[in-house]
């Protein structure tokens, strides 16, 4: 797939807090940075990740223990600031339910007009759907935000974090604390994990918007 076809629906996720900068020498990734903070850090290559090149796009495969998860980074303008595009989670024919992820589409790093799947993780900013019935993906096992759950609109959340979460009563036993913040509706799962939903006090969000799913 070309993600040219999808960018301008899609968006890049493109902002001044995820960008990353790859250094390619002879056709391969030999040093991968990440805008944090102010300022660029070089990222760890760890020997289950492998970076390609498809075109202008840099792809990461992550060899995790029950599948691959795939991640693409483009950079539309072509000044070598990259922004992670989207994420695909591929099962191994031996992967068991529960701890592993169940979603294995593609889910991209930000919404459109359309309705869009989106994944959900920690230390990005706030995941944003756009307009449309739009699901939000939580992949990971941390303090996410999602900044435009809009009920109205049917959007989703899904919860595939592979923590075995496959019920709400699997929810509710991790659950520490469920609170508004202002308009926020906060859901604390220890100091390690929370889902954070702004506004929805006002955009609303109800127990069948929610999926169990890993
Ligand atoms: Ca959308
Ligand atoms: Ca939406």
């Amino acid at each position: 797939m070309s993600h040219n076809d999808d960018s301008y629906t899609h968006g890049t996720g493109r902002n001044d807090q995820d960008l990353y900068r790859f250094d390619i020498q002879n056709g391969a990734v030999v040093r991968v940075q990440e805008w944090d903070e102010g300022r660029w850090k070089s990222e760890r290559m760890d020997a289950d990740e492998v970076y390609t090149l498809e075109g202008t796009d840099v792809i990461k495969t992550e060899i995790e223990t029950y599948g691959r998860e795939v991640t693409r980074y483009v950079d539309p303008e072509g000044d070598g600031l990259y922004a992670k595009f989207s994420e695909q989670w591929l099962p191994a024919t031996n992967a068991t339910g529960g701890m592993t992820p169940v979603t294995t589409q593609t889910l991209y790093s930000r919404g459109g007009d359309t309705d869009d799947h989106l994944a959900v993780r920690p230390g990005q900013d706030p995941a944003l759907g756009g307009q449309g019935s739009d699901t939000f993906v939580v992949r990971e096992w941390g303090h996410v935000v999602i900044g435009d759950f809009h009920h109205h609109q049917q959007d989703r959340l899904v919860f595939d974090m592979g923590q075995g979460v496959q019920s709400l009563e699997d929810l509710v036993q991790r659950l520490t604390d469920l609170r508004w913040q202002g308009d926020d509706l906060v859901l604390e799962m220890g100091d390690q994990a929370s889902v954070m939903l702004l506004g929805v006090r006002t955009n609303g969000i109800a127990v069948e918007d929610m999926d169990f799913l890993s």
